[in-house]
């Protein structure tokens, strides 16, 4: 199951009793001797490289701290309540549900926030004053949102062959098949070369009805907020679009209306399958439309070395490039 938007609520622990007790002395004089109480516990989240998404927090939701024990005779301080330290992936935004405020953006693993901070411990009357209690813990909601960190995300019409270049690429175990709409979820891959590793992402289809609900909706398009290259992907026998020039046209309209801003992404066009026509065929399938295109075979390799050299000059900033 994948699971990219949750509500949970955190509660942190109070803070002990502090302990009103005396010692009594031969002389009967009473003397005070109550310990403090322990801190509450504190709600932590952290960003996790390895945690893929959200569904490990859709069964629980609620996550409590320790309360703080309670302060004993002869000074014994009460014991700290245990902090709860909830694991998101790595690249999720945490907002407070009450207001919508934005409480972090958590994109670098090992990256923490407290998002309540447990009680502090009641006083003891150990210093000649009366005991006080400890303060109350504290609740909160919160609305988390997890969008996918990957360098390179795959869009494209159904059965295009995202998924065969996909683990081509990366080497990624991921079922595919030969109906469309078989990707449900996101998929991700690791790209290695000898200087450098990219993570590639693949998004569940987008067809012509995808904008109105149709297909498998277009809700997933919210993880290209963090892509830093698209690959537009059609086949050339498009089973979803009248002809390529028309497949583009669906996407990159589709992808826009999503979200205008993600117009600014750098994007290649992919045409995928080009090993089913041969080359005279193939000089007639040409379309026009902005941006670059890339003509290759998932299945066979054609054009795929051309497609990701291409991909990491926009991805590997200039000046890491050595002067031949
Ligand atoms: N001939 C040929 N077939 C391909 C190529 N790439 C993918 N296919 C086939 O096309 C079908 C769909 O491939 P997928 O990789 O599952 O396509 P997809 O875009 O991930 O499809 P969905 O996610 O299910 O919508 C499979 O039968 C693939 O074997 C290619 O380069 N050439
Ligand atoms: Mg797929």
């Amino acid at each position: 199951m994948f699971i990219d938007e949750l509500t949970i609520r955190v509660c942190s622990g109070s803070g002990g009793k502090g302990c009103e007790s005396y010692r009594k002395r031969p002389d009967h004089k009473r003397i005070p001797n109550g310990g403090d109480g322990g801190n509450g516990g504190n709600v932590i989240l952290i960003a996790d490289l390895h945690t893929g998404n959200l569904a490990a927090l859709k069964s629980k939701r609620i996550f409590e701290a320790e309360n703080g024990g309670a302060g004993m005779g002869n000074h014994r301080h009460g014991r700290n309540g245990k902090d709860c330290v909830v694991s998101l992936p790595c690249g999720t935004t945490v907002y407070s549900r009450r207001d919508g405020l934005l409480i972090r953006d958590l994109t670098t693993p090992g990256e923490e926030v407290v998002v309540v901070c447990g009680g502090k411990g009641g006083h003891g009357n150990h210093k000649g004053r009366r005991s006080t209690p400890g303060e109350a813990s504290k609740e909160l909601e919160l609305s988390v949102s997890f969008k996918i960190m990957a360098d390179i995300f795959l869009v494209g019409l159904p059965n295009s062959g995202k998924t065969l270049l996909l683990k081509k690429l990366t080497g990624a175990h991921i079922q595919q098949t030969d109906y469309p709409f078989a990707t449900k979820s996101p998929q991700l891959g690791t790209y290695e070369t000898d200087e450098h590793v990219f993570r590639i992402c693949e998004l569940p289809s987008i067809g012509e009805s995808s904008a109105s609900g149709g297909g498998l909706g277009t809700h997933y398009l919210k993880h290209l907020e963090r892509a830093r290259l698209m690959f537009f992907l059609v086949d050339l026998e498009p089973r979803f679009a009248s002809d390529l020039q028309d497949g583009f046209d669906v996407l990159i309209r589709t992808v826009d209306q999503f979200n205008s801003e993600l117009r600014n992404l750098p994007y290649f066009l992919v045409v995928n399958k080009v090993d089913l026509v041969d080359k005279n065929r193939l000089e007639r399938k040409r379309f026009s439309k902005d941006g670059r295109t890339f003509w290759i075979s998932a299945r066979k390799g054609t054009g795929v070395e051309a497609l990701m050299k291409a991909a990491r000059e926009v991805l590997v900033p200039h000046h890491f490039k050595v002067r031949p």
